[in-house]
Protein backbone atom coordinates (compact mmCIF):
# COMPACT_ATOMS: atom_id res chain seq x y z
CA UNK A 1 0.00 0.00 0.00
CA UNK A 2 0.94 3.48 -0.84
CA UNK A 3 0.47 6.49 1.86
CA UNK A 4 -1.12 8.91 -0.56
CA UNK A 5 -1.98 12.00 1.67
CA UNK A 6 -0.85 12.78 5.86
CA UNK A 7 -2.92 14.82 7.73
CA UNK A 8 -1.81 15.95 11.21
CA UNK A 9 -3.97 18.04 13.40
CA UNK A 10 -3.07 19.62 17.22
CA UNK A 11 -6.76 19.01 19.08
CA UNK A 12 -7.40 20.07 22.38
CA UNK A 13 -10.12 18.97 25.02
CA UNK A 14 -10.75 19.64 28.11
CA UNK A 15 -10.77 17.34 30.89
CA UNK A 16 -14.03 17.26 32.83
CA UNK A 17 -12.12 17.47 36.00
CA UNK A 18 -8.52 18.68 36.33
CA UNK A 19 -5.49 15.93 36.38
CA UNK A 20 -2.36 16.26 39.08
CA UNK A 21 -0.18 14.50 39.13
CA UNK A 22 3.31 14.47 40.92
CA UNK A 23 4.91 16.89 37.81
CA UNK A 24 1.38 18.98 38.37
CA UNK A 25 -1.80 19.60 37.27
CA UNK A 26 -3.71 20.12 33.95
CA UNK A 27 -7.38 20.82 32.95
CA UNK A 28 -6.84 20.57 29.37
CA UNK A 29 -5.27 17.39 26.58
CA UNK A 30 -3.66 18.45 23.72
CA UNK A 31 -2.81 15.39 21.11
CA UNK A 32 -1.81 15.05 17.79
CA UNK A 33 -4.34 13.22 15.86
CA UNK A 34 -2.52 11.50 12.54
CA UNK A 35 -4.42 10.68 9.40
CA UNK A 36 -3.22 8.25 6.52
CA UNK A 37 -5.07 8.15 3.39
CA UNK A 38 -4.64 5.52 0.71
CA UNK A 39 -7.04 4.93 -2.33
CA UNK A 40 -10.65 5.35 -0.06
CA UNK A 41 -8.91 4.18 2.99
CA UNK A 42 -8.38 6.34 6.02
CA UNK A 43 -5.74 4.97 9.10
CA UNK A 44 -5.82 6.92 12.54
CA UNK A 45 -3.25 6.92 15.20
CA UNK A 46 -2.73 9.44 18.00
CA UNK A 47 0.77 10.78 19.67
CA UNK A 48 -0.11 10.72 23.44
CA UNK A 49 2.82 13.18 24.66
CA UNK A 50 1.34 15.79 27.26
CA UNK A 51 2.39 19.69 25.97
CA UNK A 52 5.18 20.21 28.49
CA UNK A 53 8.07 17.72 29.05
CA UNK A 54 7.47 16.73 32.64
CA UNK A 55 6.15 12.84 31.64
CA UNK A 56 8.51 12.74 29.14
CA UNK A 57 10.75 14.59 26.81
CA UNK A 58 8.29 14.81 24.30
CA UNK A 59 5.87 17.38 24.24
CA UNK A 60 2.91 17.59 21.17
CA UNK A 61 5.76 20.51 19.38
CA UNK A 62 8.38 18.13 19.08
CA UNK A 63 6.13 15.14 17.77
CA UNK A 64 5.07 17.63 15.41
CA UNK A 65 8.86 18.95 14.06
CA UNK A 66 10.09 14.75 14.03
CA UNK A 67 6.68 13.70 11.88
CA UNK A 68 7.02 16.84 9.80
CA UNK A 69 10.39 17.53 9.08
CA UNK A 70 12.05 14.02 9.46
CA UNK A 71 9.46 11.17 9.24
CA UNK A 72 6.74 12.26 6.79
CA UNK A 73 9.28 12.99 3.99
CA UNK A 74 10.22 9.36 4.27
CA UNK A 75 7.15 7.96 3.44
CA UNK A 76 6.22 9.74 0.49
CA UNK A 77 6.30 7.53 -2.13
CA UNK A 78 7.46 4.36 -0.60
CA UNK A 79 5.20 0.81 -1.40
CA UNK A 80 4.39 -0.39 2.49
CA UNK A 81 3.67 -4.37 2.46
CA UNK A 82 3.23 -4.57 6.26
CA UNK A 83 2.93 -2.14 9.11
CA UNK A 84 6.36 -2.91 10.17
CA UNK A 85 8.05 -1.65 7.05
CA UNK A 86 8.14 1.97 8.75
CA UNK A 87 10.69 0.63 11.18
CA UNK A 88 13.22 1.50 8.13
CA UNK A 89 12.20 4.92 8.35
CA UNK A 90 12.43 4.85 11.88
CA UNK A 91 16.07 3.01 12.61
CA UNK A 92 18.02 6.26 12.08
CA UNK A 93 15.62 8.86 13.97
CA UNK A 94 17.16 8.65 17.56
CA UNK A 95 14.39 8.82 20.37
CA UNK A 96 10.88 10.20 20.07
CA UNK A 97 8.69 7.34 20.38
CA UNK A 98 5.18 9.32 20.81
CA UNK A 99 6.17 11.31 17.43
CA UNK A 100 6.55 7.56 16.16
CA UNK A 101 4.33 5.62 17.44
CA UNK A 102 1.21 7.91 16.02
CA UNK A 103 2.15 7.81 12.51
CA UNK A 104 3.08 3.69 12.88
CA UNK A 105 -0.19 3.16 14.69
CA UNK A 106 -2.19 5.27 11.48
CA UNK A 107 -0.14 3.00 9.42
CA UNK A 108 -1.56 -0.31 11.36
CA UNK A 109 -4.65 0.74 11.02
CA UNK A 110 -4.86 1.34 7.37
CA UNK A 111 -3.54 -2.39 6.68
CA UNK A 112 -6.43 -3.67 9.11
CA UNK A 113 -9.05 -1.93 7.41
CA UNK A 114 -7.62 -3.03 3.88
CA UNK A 115 -7.75 -6.95 5.76
CA UNK A 116 -11.52 -5.78 6.78
CA UNK A 117 -10.28 -7.09 10.41
CA UNK A 118 -10.58 -5.40 14.18
CA UNK A 119 -6.91 -3.95 14.98
CA UNK A 120 -6.95 -6.67 17.74
CA UNK A 121 -7.32 -9.26 15.53
CA UNK A 122 -4.60 -8.07 13.53
CA UNK A 123 -2.39 -7.90 15.95
CA UNK A 124 -3.17 -10.96 18.51
CA UNK A 125 -5.21 -13.46 15.93
CA UNK A 126 -7.55 -15.66 17.61
CA UNK A 127 -6.32 -15.30 21.42
CA UNK A 128 -7.33 -11.60 21.54
CA UNK A 129 -10.07 -10.89 24.14
CA UNK A 130 -13.50 -9.54 23.66
CA UNK A 131 -13.33 -7.52 26.47
CA UNK A 132 -10.22 -5.56 28.64
CA UNK A 133 -10.38 -4.93 32.36
CA UNK A 134 -10.83 -1.43 33.36
CA UNK A 135 -9.29 0.23 36.13
CA UNK A 136 -9.30 3.84 37.00
CA UNK A 137 -6.38 6.83 37.63
CA UNK A 138 -7.30 8.94 40.31
CA UNK A 139 -5.60 12.09 40.26
CA UNK A 140 -4.07 14.14 43.41
CA UNK A 141 -6.97 16.15 45.12
CA UNK A 142 -8.01 17.36 48.59
CA UNK A 143 -8.56 14.45 50.96
CA UNK A 144 -12.28 14.71 51.02
CA UNK A 145 -12.32 14.79 46.33
CA UNK A 146 -10.04 11.78 46.70
CA UNK A 147 -12.37 9.50 48.88
CA UNK A 148 -15.03 10.63 47.13
CA UNK A 149 -14.19 10.13 43.63
CA UNK A 150 -12.79 6.68 44.87
CA UNK A 151 -16.07 6.00 45.89
CA UNK A 152 -17.89 6.99 42.87
CA UNK A 153 -15.47 5.19 40.35
CA UNK A 154 -15.78 1.72 42.64
CA UNK A 155 -19.25 2.05 42.44
CA UNK A 156 -19.09 2.51 38.41
CA UNK A 157 -17.48 -1.03 38.92
CA UNK A 158 -13.74 -0.27 37.97
CA UNK A 159 -11.83 -3.66 38.69
CA UNK A 160 -8.93 -1.70 40.59
CA UNK A 161 -7.98 2.06 41.75
CA UNK A 162 -4.86 3.49 41.38
CA UNK A 163 -3.53 6.51 42.92
CA UNK A 164 -1.06 9.39 42.04
CA UNK A 165 1.45 9.99 44.65
CA UNK A 166 3.80 12.33 45.96
CA UNK A 167 5.92 12.77 48.63
CA UNK A 168 3.82 14.50 51.48
CA UNK A 169 0.57 12.52 49.48
CA UNK A 170 1.37 8.69 50.27
CA UNK A 171 1.36 6.69 53.27
CA UNK A 172 -1.07 8.51 55.61
CA UNK A 173 -3.64 9.21 52.47
CA UNK A 174 -3.28 4.93 51.52
CA UNK A 175 -3.96 4.32 54.91
CA UNK A 176 -7.21 6.44 54.80
CA UNK A 177 -8.05 4.81 51.85
CA UNK A 178 -7.95 1.30 53.49
CA UNK A 179 -9.52 2.26 56.65
CA UNK A 180 -12.87 3.95 54.44
CA UNK A 181 -12.71 1.13 51.47
CA UNK A 182 -11.36 -2.16 53.13
CA UNK A 183 -9.36 -4.18 51.02
CA UNK A 184 -9.88 -2.82 47.42
CA UNK A 185 -8.07 -3.48 45.10
CA UNK A 186 -5.08 -0.73 45.33
CA UNK A 187 -1.83 0.49 43.36
CA UNK A 188 -0.06 4.10 43.37
CA UNK A 189 1.74 5.75 41.16
CA UNK A 190 4.35 8.48 41.89
CA UNK A 191 5.88 9.22 38.28
CA UNK A 192 9.39 9.42 39.50
CA UNK A 193 8.66 11.71 42.32
CA UNK A 194 11.25 9.66 44.59
CA UNK A 195 14.49 8.56 45.17
CA UNK A 196 16.39 5.99 46.99
CA UNK A 197 16.74 8.49 50.64
CA UNK A 198 13.05 8.20 50.72
CA UNK A 199 13.43 4.23 51.34
CA UNK A 200 11.46 4.93 54.52
CA UNK A 201 8.52 5.95 52.83
CA UNK A 202 8.32 4.17 50.41
CA UNK A 203 8.92 1.04 52.80
CA UNK A 204 5.96 2.64 54.98
CA UNK A 205 3.50 1.72 51.80
CA UNK A 206 4.96 -2.35 52.28
CA UNK A 207 2.56 -2.54 54.62
CA UNK A 208 -1.16 -1.87 52.87
CA UNK A 209 -1.23 -4.87 50.30
CA UNK A 210 -0.76 -2.59 47.37
CA UNK A 211 -0.58 -4.16 44.03
CA UNK A 212 1.86 -2.55 42.92
CA UNK A 213 3.65 0.45 43.49
CA UNK A 214 4.02 2.45 39.71
CA UNK A 215 7.38 4.14 38.58
CA UNK A 216 8.76 5.94 42.18
CA UNK A 217 12.26 6.61 41.50
CA UNK A 218 13.62 8.68 38.66
CA UNK A 219 12.20 8.15 34.93
CA UNK A 220 15.64 7.07 33.47
CA UNK A 221 16.26 4.93 36.28
CA UNK A 222 16.74 1.19 36.46
CA UNK A 223 19.15 0.46 39.20
CA UNK A 224 18.09 2.12 41.39
CA UNK A 225 15.13 0.74 40.88
CA UNK A 226 16.53 -2.97 41.31
CA UNK A 227 18.01 -2.22 44.95
CA UNK A 228 14.30 -0.45 45.95
CA UNK A 229 12.76 -3.77 44.79
CA UNK A 230 14.71 -5.80 46.56
CA UNK A 231 14.04 -4.53 49.91
CA UNK A 232 10.21 -4.07 49.25
CA UNK A 233 7.53 -6.72 49.31
CA UNK A 234 4.94 -5.00 47.34
CA UNK A 235 6.16 -5.13 43.61
CA UNK A 236 7.39 -2.25 41.53
CA UNK A 237 5.78 -1.83 38.43
CA UNK A 238 7.72 0.36 35.61
CA UNK A 239 6.54 2.93 33.72
CA UNK A 240 8.55 5.93 32.62
CA UNK A 241 11.76 3.62 32.56
CA UNK A 242 10.82 1.05 30.08
CA UNK A 243 11.37 2.92 26.56
CA UNK A 244 11.91 0.00 24.88
CA UNK A 245 12.25 -4.05 24.64
CA UNK A 246 15.72 -3.54 25.47
CA UNK A 247 14.88 -1.46 28.67
CA UNK A 248 12.22 -4.26 29.27
CA UNK A 249 15.08 -6.98 29.05
CA UNK A 250 17.48 -5.15 31.10
CA UNK A 251 14.71 -3.90 34.20
CA UNK A 252 14.14 -7.66 33.93
CA UNK A 253 17.81 -9.13 34.75
CA UNK A 254 18.10 -6.47 36.66
CA UNK A 255 15.28 -7.27 39.26
CA UNK A 256 14.18 -3.54 38.92
CA UNK A 257 10.62 -4.47 39.14
CA UNK A 258 7.80 -7.62 38.76
CA UNK A 259 5.19 -5.57 36.59
CA UNK A 260 5.61 -3.75 33.50
CA UNK A 261 3.04 -0.83 32.03
CA UNK A 262 2.68 -0.55 28.34
CA UNK A 263 2.07 2.72 27.24
CA UNK A 264 1.83 2.49 22.96
CA UNK A 265 3.48 5.62 22.69
CA UNK A 266 6.26 5.57 25.41
CA UNK A 267 7.64 2.64 23.85
CA UNK A 268 7.57 3.85 19.88
CA UNK A 269 4.55 2.06 18.76
CA UNK A 270 2.39 -1.22 18.18
CA UNK A 271 5.64 -3.06 17.00
CA UNK A 272 7.24 -2.78 20.02
CA UNK A 273 4.38 -2.71 22.30
CA UNK A 274 3.72 -6.13 20.62
CA UNK A 275 7.43 -7.39 21.40
CA UNK A 276 7.42 -6.32 25.11
CA UNK A 277 4.20 -8.26 25.44
CA UNK A 278 5.43 -11.68 23.88
CA UNK A 279 8.43 -11.48 25.79
CA UNK A 280 6.73 -10.23 29.39
CA UNK A 281 4.20 -13.72 28.35
CA UNK A 282 7.56 -15.70 27.89
CA UNK A 283 8.93 -14.48 30.95
CA UNK A 284 5.75 -14.74 33.36
CA UNK A 285 5.79 -11.19 33.97
CA UNK A 286 2.36 -9.73 34.77
CA UNK A 287 1.95 -5.98 32.43
CA UNK A 288 -1.06 -4.36 31.77
CA UNK A 289 -1.76 -1.30 29.34
CA UNK A 290 -1.02 2.30 30.81
CA UNK A 291 -2.97 5.19 29.75
CA UNK A 292 -2.07 8.79 28.64
CA UNK A 293 -5.72 10.18 29.28
CA UNK A 294 -6.05 9.45 25.31
CA UNK A 295 -8.73 11.28 22.98
CA UNK A 296 -10.84 8.28 21.34
CA UNK A 297 -8.41 7.22 18.30
CA UNK A 298 -5.27 6.73 20.82
CA UNK A 299 -7.80 4.74 23.15
CA UNK A 300 -9.43 2.30 20.82
CA UNK A 301 -5.85 1.55 19.79
CA UNK A 302 -5.03 1.04 24.19
CA UNK A 303 -7.91 -1.30 23.74
CA UNK A 304 -6.83 -3.22 20.61
CA UNK A 305 -3.57 -3.75 22.11
CA UNK A 306 -4.88 -4.81 25.46
CA UNK A 307 -6.98 -7.44 23.98
CA UNK A 308 -3.61 -8.94 23.84
CA UNK A 309 -3.50 -12.26 25.82
CA UNK A 310 -0.52 -11.18 27.87
CA UNK A 311 -2.54 -8.03 29.23
CA UNK A 312 -3.66 -9.71 32.70
CA UNK A 313 -4.04 -6.89 35.01
CA UNK A 314 -6.83 -4.09 34.76
CA UNK A 315 -5.59 -1.64 32.52
CA UNK A 316 -5.53 2.32 32.93
CA UNK A 317 -8.64 2.35 30.12
CA UNK A 318 -11.55 4.25 31.58
CA UNK A 319 -14.50 4.94 29.94
CA UNK A 320 -14.68 8.37 27.96
CA UNK A 321 -16.92 9.75 30.77
CA UNK A 322 -14.43 9.44 33.27
CA UNK A 323 -11.96 12.11 31.29
CA UNK A 324 -13.96 13.78 28.28
CA UNK A 325 -17.98 15.52 28.06
CA UNK A 326 -17.32 14.92 24.54
CA UNK A 327 -14.75 13.24 22.50
CA UNK A 328 -13.61 12.99 19.00
CA UNK A 329 -14.86 9.44 18.48
CA UNK A 330 -18.07 7.52 19.88
CA UNK A 331 -17.54 7.47 23.35
CA UNK A 332 -16.14 3.67 24.83
CA UNK A 333 -18.59 2.85 28.22
CA UNK A 334 -17.71 0.47 31.31
CA UNK A 335 -20.05 -2.63 31.18
CA UNK A 336 -21.71 -3.37 34.18
CA UNK A 337 -18.34 -6.07 35.26
CA UNK A 338 -15.70 -3.67 35.02
CA UNK A 339 -14.57 -4.29 31.55
CA UNK A 340 -14.78 -2.21 28.05
CA UNK A 341 -15.99 -3.75 25.25
CA UNK A 342 -13.12 -4.39 22.00
CA UNK A 343 -14.33 -3.16 18.60
CA UNK A 344 -15.01 -5.72 16.49
CA UNK A 345 -15.62 -3.59 13.44
CA UNK A 346 -12.22 -3.13 11.24
CA UNK A 347 -9.00 -1.25 12.10
CA UNK A 348 -9.39 0.92 15.62
CA UNK A 349 -13.25 0.11 15.19
CA UNK A 350 -14.50 3.65 16.09
CA UNK A 351 -15.30 6.62 13.60
CA UNK A 352 -14.17 9.99 13.75
CA UNK A 353 -16.73 12.27 13.85
CA UNK A 354 -15.56 15.27 11.45
CA UNK A 355 -17.69 18.32 13.48
CA UNK A 356 -16.24 17.39 16.36
CA UNK A 357 -12.57 16.91 15.13
CA UNK A 358 -12.77 20.27 13.74
CA UNK A 359 -14.17 21.63 16.59
CA UNK A 360 -11.38 21.00 18.71
CA UNK A 361 -8.65 21.33 16.22
CA UNK A 362 -6.50 24.26 17.09
CA UNK A 363 -3.33 23.55 14.14
CA UNK A 364 -3.88 21.59 10.95
CA UNK A 365 -1.51 20.27 7.59
CA UNK A 366 -1.91 18.30 5.04
CA UNK A 367 1.22 16.54 3.49
CA UNK A 368 1.50 15.64 -0.32
CA UNK A 369 -1.54 17.21 -1.80
O1 LIG B 1 1.76 7.85 34.76
O2 LIG B 1 0.25 6.58 34.10
C1 LIG B 1 0.72 7.71 34.17
C2 LIG B 1 -1.69 10.26 32.69
C3 LIG B 1 -0.81 11.10 32.05
C4 LIG B 1 0.54 10.85 32.13
C5 LIG B 1 1.00 9.76 32.86
C6 LIG B 1 0.12 8.91 33.48
C7 LIG B 1 -1.25 9.18 33.42
C8 LIG B 1 -2.27 8.39 34.10
C9 LIG B 1 -3.67 8.38 33.53
O3 LIG B 1 -2.08 7.79 35.12
C10 LIG B 1 -4.00 7.09 32.89
C11 LIG B 1 -5.25 7.15 32.04
O4 LIG B 1 -5.16 7.49 30.84
O5 LIG B 1 -6.31 6.86 32.58
MG1 LIG C 1 2.39 5.92 35.41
Amino acid sequence: MEVEKIELRIVEIPYVHPFETSFGREDKNQEIIARVKSGDLEGYGECVALDKPYYSYETVQTEWHILQDFVIPEIKGKEFTAPEDIQKIFKRIRGHPMAKAGIEEAIWDLFAKNKNISLSRFLGGINTKSKIDSGVSIGIDTLDILLHNINTRWDEGYKRIKIKIKPGWDVDVVKRIRKEFGDIPLMVDANAAYTLDDIDILKGLDSYSLMMIEQPLSHDDLYDHAQLQNQLETPVCLDESIKSVKDAKMALDLGSCRIINIKHGRVGGLLQSKKIHDLCLEKNIPIWAGGMLEFGVGRAINIALASLEGFCLPNDISATDRYYEEDITEPFHLNADGTITVPDKPGIGVEVNEDRLEKYTIKKKWYFT
